[in-house]
């Protein structure tokens, strides 16, 4: 029988419909995988479903010409931990979600335009520590969102969806950054990435990360952006300089930060955490049951699909 492994506790139903098609292995961990469990990962299962932060890159393919895995079936849409160039070298097919996660994602974009905003960190934290002395009308007065500009740096699916919502529910004008102009049921204007930064009020990144998107948003960035301007990520950390955005926040160079992702997480700088003005998240993108369950049913279907000699419904 075909032998997968699933490299974290998984939603029971996605596991008990795994086990139903295969040999199954679920890895009991929370953590990524060390180097040596993605090694023995290659040689010992056909097919993985690994995730975030098991990183499969070139030196961890490079020992095999022919690893008996034939399939990564990843659970999420952002596959950057995982070097598709070397897999496809052995022939290993690498597939994603992508739809399962947009509307989850986009909220959570949502959420944190809405946070930076209205300064809703800073006040939870006043009010935690006793320090909130009372209502009073000029108090942490933040930034209107309804009408406002929104600058979406890619504009694919997720940034289609914070875009749609930016405009229905909240009055709001609509621009975006993408290599190509995208066609969508609501007004949306594309600009130069630079243009965008100085247009918008609020600038959401939604690119995928990869080695071209890295440190894109970066301090030529956030020198173009009017100091009330708020800066959020709900895509990969590294296309945000984290340094550069520290910097801009301490000379009020931009007003605020909404993230959700970060360089290198889980660890988060210090100077970071010590700024009022952001409201960070630990990558709670997707983080609902049906949505890591419709994720993982969407990976399961591609190694059905694999195994059963058919084409995978979500290559990459
Ligand atoms: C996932 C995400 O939950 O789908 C993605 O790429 O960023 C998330 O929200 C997580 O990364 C697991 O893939």
């Amino acid at each position: 029988m075909t032998r997968v492994l699933i490299t974290r506790p998984l939603p029971e139903r996605v596991v008990a419909r795994a086990a139903e098609h295969f040999d199954l292995e679920v890895r009991e961990r929370t953590q990524p995988m060390s180097e040596s469990e993605m090694r023995s990962a290659l040689a010992l299962f056909d097919g993985v479903l690994p995730t975030l932060g098991d990183r499969f890159s070139e030196a961890i393919f490079a020992e095999f010409d022919e690893p008996r895995c034939r399939i990564l079936a990843n659970f999420g849409v952002g596959y950057n931990h995982i070097d598709v160039a070397a897999a496809k070298a052995r022939d290993i097919t690498v597939t994603n979600t992508p739809g399962a996660v947009t509307d989850a994602t986009a909220d959570i974009g949502m959420m944190l335009i809405l946070m930076a905003c209205r300064r809703a960190s800073e006040g939870e934290r006043l009010v935690r520590a006793g320090r909130w002395e009372g209502w009073h009308p000029t108090q942490l007065l933040g930034l209107h969102v309804t009408g406002k500009r929104v600058g979406i740096v890619g504009f694919g699916r997720i940034g289609q969806a914070i875009g749609r919502r930016c405009h229905a529910g909240f009055g709001m004008e609509v621009g975006y950054f993408n290599r190509r102009a995208r066609e969508v049921d609501f007004p949306a204007v594309r600009h130069e990435l630079p243009d965008l930064a100085a247009w918008a009020d609020v600038l959401v990144v939604t690119l995928p990360g990869s080695a071209e998107t890295r440190h894109m948003i970066g301090a030529k960035i956030f020198e173009a952006m009017p100091p009330h301007a708020r800066l959020v990520n709900v895509a990969r950390g590294d296309i945000v300089d984290e340094a550069a955005l520290i910097h801009a926040l301490r000379t009020a160079e931009i007003a605020g930060a909404g993230l959700d992702v970060y360089e290198h997480e889980p660890q988060i700088p210090q100077d970071l955490l010590e700024l009022e003005q952001v409201s960070l998240l630990p990558h709670l993108g997707t983080a609902a049951l049906e949505v890591r369950e419709a994720m993982g049913q969407m990976a399961v279907d591609n190694l059905i699909a694999f195994f059963g000699g058919t084409p995978v419904p979500n290559p990459v």
